[in-house]
This record gives structure tokens, sequence and C-alpha cells, in this order.
């Protein structure tokens, strides 16, 4: 069968998934346990998946497909890493949690502050969101000021004060914000235009001596992938210095990504407070908060700041970090090596597809998070991305799927590939969208 009448043929197969979408309409909102799996910024319905293993997913119809999500970061050695599932299994013959001090957390901490020295002390919760609530709350305590300053397109997680024109699903959405946040909360919240130090310089001359940290992505993911324009990291460090507010470098997405220690690594970044999640867990749920000792030891049961948790630094977890970023940190060179070969040549391949199509496309890559803006560009900030077409791009994504590749449902969200993509897998994605391209 040709490619078209075989992807006609999946499209005809995915019945099973669409059974199990309406049975989980009927005890999720939409159907999901988060907005953008929903694929409604896309259109047509998610295939539920069923198993994965190595660059691959199965759907409950049997359909395979090359992942780029990789559960939007965190698979980077690929599904079912057989190191990861053993040391998962291993852990779990002793028992799924206990609500008490292991060694297994200080082991993970060592290989955390091996790659992020600037984590002299760091504290585990069970996701990003906890992460950068965690670290806000310390900022303010630690600073006594109130204000914090994010930026357009930038997603932290959906703590109320971050959901102020946070990117990711939200941005995907178009709402400004969301319902359900106060606006006593949002105000205390400054969005700003990302790469635009002049903003910022005006944001701390307007509210002098009051705002108490700057979060940021360090290359932005959550508005589809923007890199960090010449001089704006080393500007916002300067500034945020000079007036007294911490810097948090949220790194839950870009940790151990972009490179083994992260943006903070390749920039050479120089956070007071830093956040992880996904890699750090191996896909399992973990989030860190970390950063300088006399900022951190202001927690609970030292300091006055008060943040708990039932599942932190959970023994699986723990285990699968631990397998992830010992294994990141034994096989470095070839690792990181591959995922960038890896990348630029998937990336780039289909950014050339689309240029023989005469399609306008903009790609967006820092070592193997990309993406693939329908729109001319340059995109530089979050105002850039969203004059992407949408529309184009939910036809790519439908017609990709179509034909065995899976990409973020979103044209705000990064593509991310793992080390198991290798040249099978990326002349078949390039191939696919050659096809998905064509006019
Ligand atoms: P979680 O609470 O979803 O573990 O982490 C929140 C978060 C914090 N910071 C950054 C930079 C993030 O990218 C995220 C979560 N990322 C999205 C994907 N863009 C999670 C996917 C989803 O919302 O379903």
């Amino acid at each position: 069968m040709t490619a078209k009448t075989e992807a006609s043929q999946m499209t005809a197969n995915r019945n099973h998934s669409k059974a199990l979408q309406e049975r989980a309409e009927r005890y999720f909102p939409g159907g999901v346990n988060s907005p953008v799996r929903a694929f409604r910024s896309v259109g047509g319905a998610p295939p539920f998946v069923a198993r994965a293993e190595g660059a691959y997913l199965w759907d409950a119809d049997g359909n395979k497909y090359i992942d780029y999500v990789g559960s939007w970061g965190p698979m980077i050695l690929g599904h079912a890493f057989p190191p990861v599932v053993e040391a998962i299994e291993r852990a779990a013959r002793g028992s799924a949690s206990f609500g008490a001090s292991t060694a297994a957390e200080a082991d993970l901490a060592e290989k955390i502050q091996a790659c992020y020295p600037a984590a002299e002390k760091m504290r585990f919760v069970s996701s990003g969101t906890e992460a950068t609530m965690s670290a806000i709350r310390l900022a303010r305590a630690c600073t006594g000021r109130k204000i914090i300053v994010k930026f357009e397109g930038c997603y932290h997680g959906h703590a109320d004060g971050l959901l102020v024109k946070a990117g990711s699903g939200v941005a995907t959405f178009g709402i400004p914000g969301s319902a359900g946040v106060p606006e006593e909360i949002a105000g205390l919240t400054l969005a700003l235009p990302y790469n635009d130090l002049a903003v910022i310089e005006a944001a701390f001359a307007a509210h002098k001596g009051e705002i108490a940290a700057v979060i940021l992505e360090p290359v932005v993911g959550n508005a589809g992938c923007i890199a960090p324009a010449a001089g704006f990291h080393a500007g916002l460090r300067a500034i945020t210095r000079r007036e007294g507010a911490l810097l948090i470098i949220d790194e839950v997405m870009t940790g151990f990504r972009v490179a083994l220690g992260g943006a903070t690594e390749l920039y050479g970044l120089d956070p007071d407070l830093v956040t992880l999640g996904k890699i750090v867990g191996g896909g399992l749920p973990v989030g860190v908060f970390g950063g300088r000792r006399e900022l951190m030891d202001q927690l609970a049961p030292l300091g006055p700041v008060y943040q708990a948790g039932t599942l932190s630094g959970n023994p699986l977890a723990m285990a699968a970090g631990i397998a992830t970023i010992g294994y990141l940190q034994e096989h470095r060179a070839e690792v990181y090596a591959k995922l960038e070969s890896s990348a630029k040549a998937v990336a780039e391949g289909v950014l050339s597809e689309a240029a023989k199509a005469g399609v306008a496309m903009t790609l967006n890559r820092v070592g193997s998070m990309w993406t693939w803006f329908f729109t001319p560009g340059p995109v530089a900030n979050y105002d850039d991305a969203a004059k992407s077409d949408t529309a184009a791009f939910g036809r790519f994504h439908r017609a990709m799927l179509d034909r065995g590749v899976w990409l973020p449902p979103s044209q705000f969200e990064a593509m991310f590939l793992g080390a198991a993509h290798g040249e099978a897998e990326i002349r078949a994605t390039v191939e696919a969208a050659r096809e998905a391209l064509a006019r």
C-alpha cells in the first residue's frame, strides 16, 4: 500500500481510541487529565496510547507512531528504557511509598547537584507546578517583597499567580490568564515580553523595591521553542542583582535536555533558585526546587516558609530519576552528541521539505527541543509566535499523525526526541512531512 492509502487505513483503524475517548469523557472534563492532550487546537480525536518502547508509541488500535512528545520531555532515553524499568521494578518490590526519608533521595540529590552546582540545597516535590509555586513563595519570604515578573509565552505550571498570560495550554486556547484566578493575585504578577531588557528595566523602575523575583524559561518551550537573545540572560542577571530581586530559572523542560546541566550550563547562568521536573523523574512524578543554602534554609522545618508533600521524594520516582540521570552522566558525550545530530537532521529535514513545498515555516531549535512555526518569522517572542498559522499547523499535525508521526498537538509547544530516535525514524519523519506538506 502507498503511504496515503496506508494513512487512510490508519485513520479508519482508530475506532477503539474513539470508544475510549467517549468513555473518558464520562469521567474527565474533555476526556483528559491535562488539557493539551485533548487535541483541541489541532482537531481530530486523540489516539489513546496502549504502550511505548524506544522512539515509538502504539495506540489502542495497534497503530505505530514515531513519538516527538516524549511525555512532554521526560523520555530523553526513549520509552521503557531497560535500566529505568528495572530500577522502578526493584524499588516497587520494597513498597511504593513510606512517608519517611530514604537514602535514595540524597542519592538523586547528589546527581542533581553534580549537574546543577547552583542547587546548594534542594527539595523534591511531585510536579513542576509545585516546584515553581514553592520557589516563588520562598522568594517572596526571602525578599519581603510581593511582585513576581514572568514572561509572556512562558508557562511555569498552573499555580494561580503564574496563570497570567501564560503560554502552553493557556496560549493554545487563547485565554489570557485563567478563570478562577482572583485579580488580587494576578495583579501581583507582571507578564513582560521575552527577550526585551528595556521593558524589564522599566518594570523595575515602576516597581522600585517591590519585585521579589523574576521567573523565566531560559529557553522558552511553552510558546513553541524560542531561544534567548544574545545578552538577554546576562542583562537580566545584572538587573535582578542590582535591584535585589531573585532570579528563578525554570528548567523543568530544559533541565538535562539542552545539556546535562541544562540551560544553566549551556549559557553559564547564575540562578538564585532553579526549578526542575520532567527528565529528573525519568517519567515518574518529580519536581525539584533548589538554590543558595541561605535561601533554602528558610524552608520548614528550619525556617518560616511552609512547604510539604505526601509523595515528595517518592521511592519509585527517585529510582527512576537515579537511573535516568545516572545513565545521562555515564554516557554524556555519546547521548548528547546523538540527540544534537538527530534533532538537527529531522528539524532541518522537515524545514527543507516545507521550503520545497512553498510553505512558510520558521524553525527554532536548541539541542533536542524545537518547533516548526507556520509563519515566515522570525519568532523571538510570544507575539511573533502568535502570528503562526495554527490552522496550517493543525492540518500538518493530522497529516503527520495519519502517517505514523506523533507531534505535540499544539503550535505552541516544543518537540522532543530521545536517544532511541535514529536514522530510520528521521528518514521516515522527513518522508511523512514531504507528503503532509504537499499541496
Ligand atoms: P508540571 O506541573 O506539568 O509537571 O510542570 C509545569 C511546568 C513548569 N515549567 C515548565 C517550563 C513547563 O514546561 C511545565 C509543564 N510543561 C507542559 C508542556 N509544555 C506540561 C504538559 C501539560 O501541561 O500537559
